[in-house]
């Protein structure tokens, strides 16, 4: 424990020693920096312990590998875990600071694009909060996801060049480097009697960790998040000759997804993923070689799990196989065993286009050895099923296919278990695109639902929120979600409904001023605060939500009343992705159309705000009211900014994909609105092309209208993108079927605003919805992994 004047010294004592100066001298940065000095010295010996403790007791241990991980800031919620946060708040407060000041001065490590990244990071905490003994494993990009600006109303992407702030979370262990080698060729050489590969030509590129620690909730222990960095070798160890070589290793770690629109793009992305993958590897077998020799292989599978998040690391399967046959001579059979036994593998889309395949011939030259590895898994495997199945399946299965190699068939035929991130992710996967899989092995298909840990996304991204819950419940439901349940004994309570609204209006108030700050704009904190963040795709549909706004503006310009609605947006477009960025551009004429518009009155105001990422999402979500989960039926694998809107007690508007259906399940239909097509008829206009958008726009006036603003003259300024996004809506075979949904959209619309007109009964539908978001704690979902899939216990309290 620590007390406030305890910590109130070792600030200043961290102050003192980093920087000599007095706190009205220092920067924010400065005084950010020295809190973090003395939150490492909290959970420093935690950190060696865990490491120690994972190895006396031989605990079983998890690496998760994943390409993508955003953490976002680490102070507040290092401090929370620690248990030292109200310490913190009041020491500083004696010293004239505010600590959520100074936290800002902390930037976001974004080392990835969206879900899939921020997934990775709330399972490191969640897992390090139960007990887990669980490591990361990623890329140190030197330029993290770019930072957005607006300029004209157009997306430009700036650099986020992180490293130069110097991150005190970070820790570089050369002692723990690995090589990595790229290209060249190979031969077979016998010795002692085994073939063993001797390469010739070869690129060595050294990989060095940056670790960073994983601090788990008031429970002592602290894991690893280890994030590899692409370096020269010296010279002793390698001989770089040219200025070129040397620059091509550099490059190699630098950017997150460069660009896959060219050859040298996709080059740069599978050499990212080897190099991960093959540096994670290699540090997890020398520690197990260290702890058990060279002759314990078969204990692997009860000390190590892996874990391939998307396909990404699927070469994680290949690099084990090659590291246990070359290096450690254990036999191709038993190698194989044994690798089935540890790999295990998350699906996060059924979208083809995302499903990694890569050209065989770049493959070869950039791996020779690893892709002769993989035919002959390859080989293997069609020998297994030869004659017990349909050749066709065979086929169809395979990891190598004319001149592709099919990742995600390599990351399921090297594993036990294959999992989807929703119930209807997993059904779909299980039906459609990986069902022959599924046929040919049934009992390695399991669902797990996402989650998002309540330590970020509600201790502290609603301080307020979580006194009330405390207030009610306890605070046993910090530890424990499933206490939150007990809260709808107070559904009917005016005096908690109406705190509740209370501090949704102060979070509305503070969103309100960083609006204010960041755009200028002025928002009523009494409206519908009605949010949509997440990346901006096609398929998750911000063009609906448009199309809803522009039928709001027609409406109130024919004097038409609704509730007054603020309309926040926060959204990055990938920088090659032109559609995305069209809807960025007509998405921000139209909100200045209306801001500006003296008619509107500020009945209805149109916020994008920029650059939205962790930080931004931790202010924006707890004022929301209205979360936006509009993506097409059977598209969004899962979601999660879905959950931390719940958590927050917004209700959602939703079509029923990915996990919007267990959110409708969990809170009732009373508690939701929910539209649009079902799976079923989504995917019975896919197999036999009944959708005709031209039908429904020359049908449905409403439609009509509201879709020929965009080309009308209406909006000025973006002619060209009212025009693209018009015919992306009507064009033959429109894939995400935003107009066959949109008037049923618009009815759901009006029964939000409906609904809105009862403020007591909106306050009691968010209470339900908070109390009803255990589901999707991602402490609970950890625990399914752990249980199911990895086989892990939880280490015993330090
Ligand atoms: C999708 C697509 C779609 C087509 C074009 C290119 C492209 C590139 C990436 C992706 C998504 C890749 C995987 C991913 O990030 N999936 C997200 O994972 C989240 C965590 O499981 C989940 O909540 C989101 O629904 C899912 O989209």
């Amino acid at each position: 424990m620590m007390t406030k004047d305890e910590f109130k010294q070792a600030f200043l004592d961290e102050l003192d020693t980093h920087f000599s100066v007095a706190i009205d001298e220092a920067t924010d940065y400065e005084l950010f920096e020295a809190l973090s000095a003395v939150v490492r010295h909290g959970y420093s010996e935690n950190w060696r312990r865990t490491r120690t403790e994972d190895n006396r007791q031989q605990t079983k241990q998890v690496y998760y590998f994943s390409i993508e991980f955003l953490p976002g800031t680490l102070l507040r919620s290092n401090l929370l875990n620690l248990g030292w946060l109200d310490q913190a708040r009041e020491a500083l407060h004696d010293l004239k600071l505010d600590l959520d000041q100074v936290a800002l001065a902390e930037p976001d490590l974004a080392l990835g694009n969206g879900g899939l990244g921020r997934l990775a990071s709330c399972f490191m905490d969640s897992l390090a909060s139960e007990g887990y003994a669980a490591n990361g494993n990623g890329i140190y990009y030197k330029y993290g996801l770019f930072k957005q600006k607006f300029v004209d109303g157009y997306q430009v992407e700036m650099p986020n060049d992180w490293t130069k702030s110097d991150s005190p979370w970070l820790v570089r262990r050369k002692g723990k480097a690995a090589l990595v080698h790229f290209g060249g060729h190979y031969t077979m050489i016998e010795q002692d009697g085994w073939l063993t590969p001797e390469y010739e030509g070869d690129q060595v590129v050294l990989a060095v960790p940056y670790d960073i620690a994983v601090v788990g909730y008031h429970n002592h222990v602290t894991n690893t998040m280890r994030l590899w960095n692409a370096e020269i070798p010296s010279e002793d160890e390698i001989d770089y000759r040219t200025i070129q070589d040397r620059r091509t290793i550099e490059d190699l770690t630098s950017v997150l997804y460069p660009n896959d629109s060219t050859y040298d793009g996709r080059l740069l992305r599978l050499k990212q993923e080897y190099f991960f993958v093959s540096a994670g590897i290699q540090s997890i077998l020398r520690y197990f070689v260290k702890n058990n020799g060279t002759n314990a292989w078969d204990q692997l599978p009860d000390e190590v799990a892996i874990h391939i998040n998307d396909t990404h690391p699927a070469m994680c399967v290949a690099e084990l196989m090659r590291l246990l046959v070359d290096d450690y001579r254990v036999d191709w059979e038993r190698a194989w065993q044994i690798t089935q036994q540890v790999m295990s593998y998350t699906n996060h889309t059924i979208m083809a286009e995302a499903l990694e395949k890569w050209d065989v011939n770049m493959f070869r030259q950039l791996l020779p050895r690893l892709m002769d590895i993989i035919t002959e898994i390859d080989r293997r495997y069609a020998e297994s099923l030869q004659g017990r199945v349909d050749g066709q399946i065979i086929d169809r299965t395979r990891i190598i296919s004319g001149n592709q190699v099919h990742m995600a068939h390599l990351a399921i035929i090297g594993s036990h278990s294959i999992n989807g991130v929703a119930e209807l992710h997993t059904q779909l996967l299980e039906t459609t695109v990986l069902n022959d899989f599924y046929n040919l092995y049934p009992d390695r298909f399991n669902n797990k639902t996402n989650g998002i840990t309540l330590r970020r996304w509600l201790q502290l991204a609603n301080p307020q929120l979580s006194h009330l819950l405390d207030e009610q419940l306890g605070s046993q439901w910090r530890n424990d979600s499933a206490q939150l349940l007990k809260l709808t004994k107070a559904a009917d309570d005016p005096k908690v409904l109406n705190q509740l609204a209370k501090i949704k209006l102060a979070n509305k108030q503070k969103l309100a001023q960083l609006i204010k700050q960041q755009t200028g704009l002025e928002v009523d904190p009494q409206a519908i605060f009605d949010v949509q963040v997440k990346r901006l795709h096609a398929y998750k549909r911000q063009t609906l939500k448009l199309l809803h706004v522009l039928a709001l503006y027609r409406d109130l310009k024919n004097g038409i009343d609704h509730p007054k609605r603020v309309v926040i947006f926060g959204a990055k477009a990938a920088p090659s992705y032109v559609y995305a960025k069209q809807v960025i551009k007509v998405i921000n004429e139209v909100a200045k159309l209306i801001n500006h518009d003296p008619a509107i009155n500020d009945r209805l105001k149109v916020v994008f705000l920029e650059n939205y990422g962790v930080t931004l999402a931790e202010q924006i979500i707890p004022a929301a009211d209205l979360s936006e989960q509009i993506s097409t039926t059977t598209k969004e694998a899962s979601g999660t900014s879905n959950m931390k809107l719940m958590a927050n007690g917004a209700l959602t508007i939703a079509t029923m994909d990915g996990a919007n259906v267990e959110i409708a399940e969990a809170v009732g239909d009373d508690n939701i609105f929910i539209f649009g097509l079902n799976k079923d008829q989504v995917n019975q206009a896919y197999a036999d092309h009944s959708y005709d958008p031209q039908q429904v726009y020359n049908q449905s006036p409403v439609v009509k209208s509201v879709v020929d603003m965009l080309i009308d003259g209406t909006i000025p300024a973006c002619q060209a993108e009212g025009k693209a996004l018009y015919d992306s809506f009507v064009q033959a075979n429109e894939p995400f079927f935003v107009l066959a949904d949109l008037e049923s959209y618009l009815q759901a619309q009006a029964r939000v605003e409906t609904a809105w007109q009862d403020q007591e009964a909106w306050a009691k539908r968010s209470l339900i919805n908070i109390a009803h978001v255990e589901r999707f704690d991602a402490d609970h979902t950890v625990q399914l992994y752990a249980q199911d899939i990895w086989h892990l216990t939880p280490l015993a309290q330090a």
